[in-house]
């Protein structure tokens, strides 16, 4: 295991070094306690309630017909609750994502992981593994927001520092020794480059899970993960304000992400609703 990390800072400059060094870097205190208790509160709920609905999004072990995968997943965040909207519009996306991937960066998806006691490593990974070797530059990076404290024992994260520069991916996914686990208090955030080696850590607990959410970011010209035209239900998007709506995809960008009719002259931001050219319908 090696010993170099980032250290948790609230300095800009310092956790954009820290990004491109190490291929990730700590926000301390991204967001306050009475946010993270409200945004906690709303994704246990809905975890709850897809539990209880047998829609529950399991993985981190084996799937038994009476035993469950230990690991939650919680899916379409932006469409169940508005307390996942603010971490859209936190600086941090401003001052840190932007860096690595532009200012046009749109969001890919909105998740959890609730990382559960008896959970299993997850296969090393990159994010952007859709992309072709030699793997030259980042075209996504995530957010992970700390809910609960992140400790090695509880499921934090694994993470193999400068990774993202070897250009490749993972030689053996199930090769943990040159991890470190992320870890932290409540209200801390790490991003991490897209191309950084990483995968959720086990949970070796009794009885403390691990609470993630995910911010995966995407270039304007990447797939997004989660469809988000086609994800989120009309009164979700109708209440949604403009700077959200760009920052989720709802914006031409360049010759992409059209409709047609196409926004107008003045505006690059689409509208869903609007009327569309084409033949009249019976
Ligand atoms: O939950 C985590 O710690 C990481 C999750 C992850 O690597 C993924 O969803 O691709």
């Amino acid at each position: 295991m090696t010993e170099r990390k980032p250290l948790p800072s609230t300095d800009w400059d310092r956790l954009r070094a820290d990004l491109d060094e190490f291929g990730f870097c700590l926000i301390a205190d991204a967001l306050d306690m009475r946010e993270v208790e409200s945004i906690r509160a709303r994704l246990l709920d809905q975890a709850a309630g897809e539990a209880a609905g047998g829609v529950a999004i399991r993985d981190g072990g084996e799937i038994g017909v009476d035993t469950p995968a230990p690991n939650q997943r919680v899916l379409n965040l932006l469409d169940k609750g508005e307390e996942f909207w603010r971490v859209l519009l936190h600086p941090v996306v401003d001052e840190v994502v932007c860096h690595l991937l532009g200012e046009n960066v749109i969001s890919s998806s909105v998740t959890a992981n609730i990382a559960n006691p008896g959970g299993e490593p997850m296969p090393l990974h990159s994010d952007q593994g859709y992309v072709d070797v030699p793997i030259e530059d980042a075209v996504v990076c995530n957010t992970m927001w700390m809910l609960s404290d992140f400790t090695a024992e509880n499921g934090g994260t694994y993470l193999v520092p400068g990774s993202h520069h070897r250009n490749r991916y993972p030689d053996d996914p199930m090769d943990f020794s040159e991890c470190i686990s992320l870890e932290g208090p409540r209200g801390m955030a790490c991003v991490f480059d897209g191309r950084v080696w990483h995968g959720t850590g086990p949970n070796r607990t009794v009885g403390h899970s691990r609470v993630g959410l995910l911010n995966y970011w995407c270039r304007p010209w990447v797939h997004q993960q989660e469809n988000m035209v086609a994800s989120l239900r009309p009164e979700t998007v109708a209440a949604m304000p403009e700077r959200l709506l760009r920052r989720i995809g709802f914006e031409v960008y360049g010759t992409l992400g059209n409709i047609d009719p196409q926004p107008n002259r003045d505006s690059t931001l689409i509208d869903p609703r609007a009327a569309r050219v084409g033949r009249r319908s019976a």
